[in-house]
């Protein structure tokens, strides 16, 4: 049985002993990134002080699923969150195109629901509320749900659960498509997760799922997105092993760019089998379902974490000035496992309001906002942000100095690159 952390339990993280998905004991630690704050966790002052918690990846020889050793409190991380989905020009047109895919491919009529689970600030159901359609946002930031309500998107503040599922289906009704985008990941207990979910779909209903693709994790060796708030790394096989223990048929996976390589997987309750997904072999020939993958991925990681340090360290020891660019929540594991502070960074900057003025977690550099880069036109600036390399070059294009991207393998962009 599994210790489910509740809110007011007092605890801080549990130890995970059975996969979240299939329940196996079999569980093999393959990448160690030690101790680091949680990713979110901005700081007021450079001289508060941040709880850290440990950062293992496991290995589930049951359903090849990879998930970090310690599940921290979700109340210590996703009630006030600083992300907002619409920090950047990516993600807006990423989820207009998503909006016009739900009216014109995923909806039957457009009287039905669509619920939108982890709604962030309402930018994805904006748009779709745009088309004539009606829309509910779920999302336990109260901040994010302000903002999503005051535009007018109807957003609870509230986890979503199989509880929750209960009373809006009873209120609402059943949904004709339900959306869970970059939440999965973040969720402890999947199969309540699904329980709800699926009781609260019609039964011709759609759930379309994106998480961050680990083929992408593993070939890009992106370990800056470890991080506490990601409980699970994905690949279809266990995503499928979870649909269908919940009576859903898959129907399609789609891989996306966003965030650094996504996937996104849509399942039927009405769909009599699996439609066939040519990624199940492909995972295989990758070896995505072998715990040698991230054995061997657990040394590339470390091998990367040197040549940055090497790179930043030679380009300071010629008193170059060095910022960073964007305080995104992976940045805080990246600049926490290669212990990148103050003395190498002068700052970073980062467009999103609830960061500008505070301190990274960790490492304590300040953050401000993006005019100052502009006007102190540094040396180099590490791309923290890196999944956003072309949207920022194409925006930054006077900066005189030069981006330093760190994922996948460290490189120095020359103003040839850039243009
Ligand atoms: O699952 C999650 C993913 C999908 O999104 C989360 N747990 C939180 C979040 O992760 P992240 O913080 O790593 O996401 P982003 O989208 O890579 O964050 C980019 C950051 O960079 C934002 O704080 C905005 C900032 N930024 C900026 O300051 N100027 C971004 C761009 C493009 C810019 O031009
Ligand atoms: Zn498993």
């Amino acid at each position: 049985m599994r210790t489910k952390i509740r809110s007011g339990s007092g605890l801080d993280f549990r130890r995970v002993s059975r996969c979240r998905v299939c329940g196996t004991k079999d569980l093999a630690k393959v990448i160690d990134l030690k101790s680091t704050p949680l990713a979110n966790s901005f700081l007021n002052t450079p001289s508060e002080k941040e709880s850290w918690f440990p950062l293992e990846v496991l290995y589930c020889n049951g359903c090849a699923l990879l998930q970090l050793s310690h599940v921290v409190n979700p109340n210590l991380m996703f009630k006030e969150y600083p992300y907002r989905s619409s920090s950047s020009a990516s993600m807006p047109q990423h989820f207009r195109e998503l909006a016009q895919l739900i009216s014109s491919e995923f909806m039957a009529s457009s009287k039905q629901l669509v619920v939108e689970i982890g709604s962030n600030d309402g930018t994805l159901l904006a748009a779709l509320k745009e088309r004539g359609l009606q829309v509910l946002g779920i999302d336990p930031a109260a901040n994010l749900a302000r903002i999503a309500n005051e535009r007018g998107v109807e957003t609870l503040p509230q986890f979503f659960d199989s509880d929750m599922a209960d009373q809006i289906r009873e209120r609402r009704g059943k949904a004709g498509v339900i959306i869970a985008n970059n939440v999965l990941a973040h969720v402890d207990d999947l199969h309540d997760f699904m329980q709800g979910a699926t009781s609260l779909l019609e039964n011709d209903g759609i759930l379309s799922v994106e998480v961050p693709y680990v083929g992408d994790l593993n070939q890009n060796v992106e370990y800056d997105t470890i991080y506490h708030e990601h409980l699970s790394y994905f690949s279809v096989h266990p995503i499928s092993r979870l649909f269908s223990n919940f009576g859903l048929r898959l129907e399609s996976v789609t891989r996306l760019d966003v965030h650094g390589g996504s996937i996104r997987v849509t399942g039927r309750k009405s769909r009599k089998k699996d439609s066939r997904i040519p990624f199940m072999e492909f995972e295989k020939r990758c070896g995505l379902n072998k715990v040698e993958t991230y054995e061997s991925l657990s040394g590339r990681i470390e091998y990367q974490k040197e040549y940055l340090k090497h790179t930043l360290g030679n380009l300071k020891s010629k008193g170059s000035m060095i910022v960073g660019y964007g305080a995104p929540a992976k940045g805080n594991t990246l600049l926490n496992v290669c212990e990148i502070g103050p003395e190498t960074l002068d700052y970073v900057i980062d467009t999103t309001p609830e960061k500008i003025g505070k301190f990274t977690p960790g490492m304590h550099i300040p953050i401000y906002e993006t005019e100052r880069f502009r006007k102190d036109q540094p040396r180099y600036c590490l791309m923290l942000a890196w999944n956003y390399e072309k949207e920022i070059v194409l925006k930054e294009r006077d900066y005189t100095g030069q981006f330093i991207v760190p994922i996948p393998s460290p490189k120095v962009l020359s103003q040839n690159n850039r243009s």
